[in-house]
């Protein structure tokens, strides 16, 4: 695979992780930066590409987490820096309501076409998931001219105030933030581990009791939309039981309300699909994309049926900055990138490598409870040992001996107690299989 900056692809520690310069620069971000941002690794990175995040201290770390499922295609991926590079230099900004430009039309195009349904459909773009999200609900809103949003226990949508309130999490997200919009309902989420009726009839019990609740508490006939990421992600890598997600569609069709795939985390090949509603063959009416849709590049998407995007006022939808030229050409690169390389084919052999790996973790290792995902979207649920109970502390010192061994992991989670692997799809083999290694070192370190 050609792609990115051709720096080494290896594991090199030249220093303790931070090391003496990252430290210094650190301390520099503490007097400057505000201390409400996170931080999951304390470099600094200086350079990145494939499968790798090098930092000033020269420590060439192994990235398992792609900047959260954003460089699918790896950093600076070639095509994306080609397209970028030419697009810097021709122009920077008009404004797409101002004067339109062809990058943003083709990636609307790419959107219509890549989405899944052939029923015909159009798109808008935007700068975030978040401001995505909250436009998909601003056209399904103005499409039903109903009100209501359905969401998800354990949901991910957003840290503006429309998706801080459809977002289920309150540390951190939510916090002290309110008052949240109006009209947003939670709904419990089909979630196999955690699941406290019968285990068997998950998808029957959990589809029951949404409806039941829609019908009942809100009434169908106001629900404006359904909102939920196919598989849930920064809650926690849950991946609904069969039939839950095509339960859903259904009941929305049935009932004039719009089904939206929050697929800002899952799309553009992450889970082995194009998209992960595919799976099932889920048709949603509004899918909603970002992060990996540009190899880097603030961009976000809103694409479905033409009837829905062209129900809202002219002039209703926009923003200065929404499918800014060069995020479009970073689009378009990033794009090439996945369908000439194979990258969602290449999803599914890491997810097997991953799974293999990670299945053979959890024979051993009696804190995992349980792995899961999909593709290159993969987790452990860690618990106290024989219990189902979260086991937080845990994912904490994996996390950290991992760093201290040059691989970069995440967390995830309602209780904070899912490591979740999400590599860029160009990681190089021999990379993977040594951050599996060094995450299984770290598992018997506290075993
Ligand atoms: N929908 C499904 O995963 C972003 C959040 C990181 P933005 N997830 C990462 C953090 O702590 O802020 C996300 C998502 C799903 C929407 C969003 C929001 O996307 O681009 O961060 O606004």
């Amino acid at each position: 695979m050609n792609t990115g900056p051709h720096i080494p692809q290896e594991r090199r520690l030249v220093t303790a992780i931070p090391g003496p310069k990252s430290q210094e620069i650190i301390k520099r971000r503490s007097e400057a930066v505000s201390a409400s941002l996170g931080m999951a690794i304390p470099v600094v990175v200086t350079q990145a590409g494939g499968g790798v995040i090098v930092d000033i201290d020269g420590n060439s770390i192994i990235d398992m987490g792609a900047g959260i499922a954003v460089v699918s295609v790896g950093n600076s991926a070639d095509r994306v820096v080609k397209n970028v590079i030419e697009q810097v230099q021709a122009f920077t900004h008009t404004c797409f309501m101002i004067a339109p430009y062809l990058g943003y039309i083709e990636v609307c195009e790419a959107l219509n076409r890549l989405t899944p349904g052939t029923h015909k459909k159009k798109s808008v773009l935007l700068n975030s998931g978040a401001e995505a999200v909250e436009n998909a609900v601003k056209i399904a809103r103005a499409y039903t001219k109903r009100q209501a949003v359905i969401v998800f226990e354990h949901g991910y949508h957003g840290r503006t105030n429309l998706t801080m309130g459809m977002t289920a999490k309150n540390m951190p997200y939510k916090e002290g933030f309110g008052p949240f919009a109006g009209e947003i309902y939670r709904m419990p989420m089909a979630y196999p581990f955690r699941w406290t009726g019968e285990r068997t009839k998950v998808t029957e019990q959990a589809l029951d009791i949404v409806t039941h609740k829609i019908e009942k508490e809100i009434g169908a006939k106001n629900v404006a939309a359904i909102v939920i990421e196919p598989i849930q992600g920064e809650g926690g890598f849950i991946v609904p039981p069969k039939g839950f997600l095509p339960g859903l569609a259904n009941f929305a069709k049935a009932n004039g309300i719009v089904f939206v795939a929050d697929e800002v985390q899952t799309g553009f090949g992450r889970t082995g699909n194009m998209f992960a509603i595919e799976d099932e063959n889920v048709d949603a009416d509004l899918v909603v994309t970002a992060k990996g849709i540009a190899g880097g590049f603030p961009l976000a998407g809103v694409t479905g049926r033409a009837e829905m995007l062209d129900s809202v006022h002219a002039s209703g939808l926009g923003g200065t900055f929404g499918g800014n030229p060069v995020a479009c050409a970073a689009a378009l690169g990033a794009i090439a990138t996945i369908e000439e390389e194979n990258l969602v084919a290449r999803a599914n052999q890491i997810g097997k490598i991953m799974t293999d790996a990670m299945n053979a973790m959890a024979k051993k290792y009696s804190i995992i409870g349980e792995v899961r995902g999909r593709g290159a979207m993969q987790a452990f649920e860690l618990v106290k040992p024989g219990t189902d109970e979260p086991n937080a502390e845990a994912v904490g010192a994996i996390i950290k001996f991992c760093q201290q061994n040059g691989v970069l992991i995440l967390s995830a989670g309602t209780y904070g107690n899912v490591i979740r692997l999400l590599p860029p799809l160009v990681i190089p083999e021999n990379l993977l299989n040594e951050a599996l290694g060094i995450i299984d070192q770290a598992f018997a370190s506290i075993s």
